[in-house]
């Protein structure tokens, strides 16, 4: 088997590539080693920048996405017994963000592809990279079925996710990795309720931080930051509301709606970057390259961002052999990681309990808040980076 680029991974990152690309006359395979079921269903991100709507919209992949997804134009910041709304419409005028699930972007992604008759193999394993640095880097791997196979390319796109195979597979001393661990993690809950409130409310509390979110009219998403080693099985459905009132009914008036929970997990918080993102003919995009804790919503956005970049340089490479833009992607890529990092850190320290016992430390976070909620230069800076920055490109 042969193709232009030989994907690893068909989320976000590998889909939206595989599409970009095609619609750029440019072949590709994706290689995924789970189940088309499974990554249409794996709930995650929610949150769609301006431009990553915008990007969607331009591919030719939005219109679901404009007819379900939900426009929202603030936040409410929650803490101390009161909510403070960042406006977006006064502070970043014209830019808002779009409500709509993740999984949802995955699945217009990959019925989109198959429509154009794109190549995604599902279910694959033993999925290893060769020759990375040579003219022509293979992939091998197993079908669904078992049978061993090989796919060469001109490029390999690293779009596996942050426990994917790409970035590991680069010799050790080739990247610097930049990290930061959380002493807490995120319990999410999905449940079939309606939204107690039109937007999303980040509520710190002196339990802990909770988030109230959304996906539809009928379905509530919510997160609360527990202790890192937490067991999903100690937290019943009854727990969890009982935890989330606690937290979020501390402004008075608002009451928490409650109904029947559909999903719940634990997921680690994490700051992650490596440099360069790229090994000879192997180029690492989305979370393969770097993790943000979601409390700034930015991880699925930044892959659509890596992903709009590589697919200019492939383009221009295939195109004439100019090898300009390939060389600069990485430093471009890591420009808006470095920035999304930053406030992605900035967003989950404000607003999470890190040690109860450390009483200035929640001075500090009190002041900022309140510089936060009463200064509009400090409300812009917030509502800039959460709306997402202006693509360099552009
Ligand atoms: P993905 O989505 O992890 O996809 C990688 C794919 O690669 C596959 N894979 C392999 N395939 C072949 N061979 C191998 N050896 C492979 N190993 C792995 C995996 O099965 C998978 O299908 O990475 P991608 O495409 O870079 O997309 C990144 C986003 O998924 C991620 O950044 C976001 O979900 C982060 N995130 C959020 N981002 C936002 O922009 N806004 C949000 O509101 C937001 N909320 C969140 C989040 C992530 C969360 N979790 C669960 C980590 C909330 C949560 C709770
Ligand atoms: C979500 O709806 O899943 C969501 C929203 C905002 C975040 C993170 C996750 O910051």
């Amino acid at each position: 088997m042969r193709t232009q680029v030989a994907i690893v991974g068909a989320g976000p990152a590998g889909l939206l590539l595989s599409h970009l690309l095609h619609r750029a006359g440019i072949g590709s395979v994706v290689l995924e080693t789970r189940s088309r079921e499974y990554v249409e269903k794996r709930v995650r991100a929610g949150v769609l920048e301006q431009g990553t709507v915008d990007t969607l919209n331009e591919a030719g992949v939005g219109e679901r996405m404009r007819r379900e997804g939900l426009p929202h134009h603030g936040i409410e910041l929650r803490y101390g017994g009161r909510g403070h709304r960042i406006a977006f419409e006064k502070l970043v005028p014209g830019r808002a963000i779009t409500v709509y699930g993740q999984q949802e972007v995955v699945k217009d992604l990959i019925a989109a592809r198959l429509a154009d008759g794109g190549t995604i193999r599902f279910e694959v394993s033993d999925v290893e990279v060769h020759d990375l640095t040579g003219q022509e880097p293979a992939i091998t791997f197993r079908t669904k079925d078992g049978e061993p196979q090989r796919l060469t390319a001109d490029f390999i796109a690293g779009c596996d996710g942050f426990h994917g195979i790409t970035r590991p597979s680069i010799p050790e001393g080739v990247l610097t990795a930049y990290e930061r661990e959380y002493p807490f993690a995120w319990l999410g809950v999905l449940a079939r309720v309606e939204p107690s409130a039109e937007e999303l409310i980040y509520c710190r509390s002196e339990r802990g931080f909770a988030l109230h979110s959304m996906r539809s009219p009928e379905i509530s998403r919510f997160y609360l930051q527990v202790p890192p080693d937490t067991d999903i099985d100690d937290w019943s459905d009854e727990r969890i509301w009982d935890e989330l009132k606690a937290r979020l009914e501390s402004v008075p008036g608002f009451t928490l709606a409650t109904g029947p929970i559909l999903e719940k997990g634990v997921t680690p918080m994490r700051s992650f970057v490596v440099e360069p993102m790229r090994y000879g003919r192997l180029y690492l995009a989305g979370d393969a390259a770097h993790i943000v804790p979601p409390t700034g919503a930015k991880g699925l956005n930044l892959a659509v961002a890596d992903v709009r970049l590589l697919t200019g340089a492939l383009t221009a490479w295939f195109a004439n052999g100019d090898s300009t833009l390939l060389n600069a992607y990485s430093d471009a890529c890591l420009r808006r990681v470095w920035r999304a990092q930053h406030f992605s850190w900035w967003m989950t320290t404000l607003l999470h309990v890190f040690d109860s016992d450390d009483a200035y430390g929640r001075k500090l976070q009190t002041s900022y808040l309140d510089y936060v909620t009463s200064s509009e230069a400090a409300a812009t800076t917030l509502a800039e980076n959460y709306v997402g920055m202006p693509y360099e490109e552009d």
